[in-house]
């Protein structure tokens, strides 16, 4: 197991426009991803910062992860993100050492990623995704 970065810090928002017109306006930047993610429930766009994004997550519908954490915490910090070089190699390494995987196996994410979550309360109440870009780190 080697975490390689912080690949994105995934922050849920009701208005993905409003958003990110407003980091725009306050922070100057802009995303260079945006797209909609069927399987994960959520139109997301990301904004490049250094070697991480920050991703901007909107629900597609209420009864989605993000649409649950809207209803049940408002806007705010959804998960972080790492970047590992063999995602298959890190769950099954996360499995043997006892944490909790949402996903056992790693599904597509935005960008073409491989990705993967674990739960929160396997760790530091902290949603995790591991992230395996389809380029390499
Ligand atoms: N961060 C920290 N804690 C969280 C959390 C989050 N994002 N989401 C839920 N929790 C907590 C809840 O507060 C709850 O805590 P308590 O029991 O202490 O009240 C606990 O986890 C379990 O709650 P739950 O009712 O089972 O939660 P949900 O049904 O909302 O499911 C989770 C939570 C993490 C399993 C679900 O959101 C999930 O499968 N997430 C992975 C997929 C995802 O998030 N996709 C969207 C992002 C896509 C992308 O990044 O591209
Ligand atoms: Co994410």
């Amino acid at each position: 197991m080697k975490l390689i970065n912080i690949d994105h810090v995934g922050i849920a928002v009701h208005d993905l426009d409003a958003a990110l017109e407003e980091y725009q306006r306050q922070y100057g930047v802009a995303p260079v991803y945006r797209e909609t993610v069927e399987v994960q429930g959520v139109e997301e766009a990301m904004i490049p910062v250094g070697g991480s994004f920050i991703q901007l997550l909107q629900p597609l519908a209420d009864d989605t992860p993000v649409g649950k954490f809207l209803a049940r915490n408002g806007e705010g910090m959804h998960h972080v993100a790492y970047a590992v070089a063999d995602i298959d190699a890190a769950l099954t390494h996360l499995k043997a050492e006892g944490s909790r995987l949402i996903d056992e196996e790693a599904r597509v994410g935005g960008r073409g990623a491989k990705i993967a979550f674990v739960h929160p309360k396997a760790l530091a109440g902290t949603l995790i995704e591991l992230v395996e870009l389809p380029h390499g780190p």
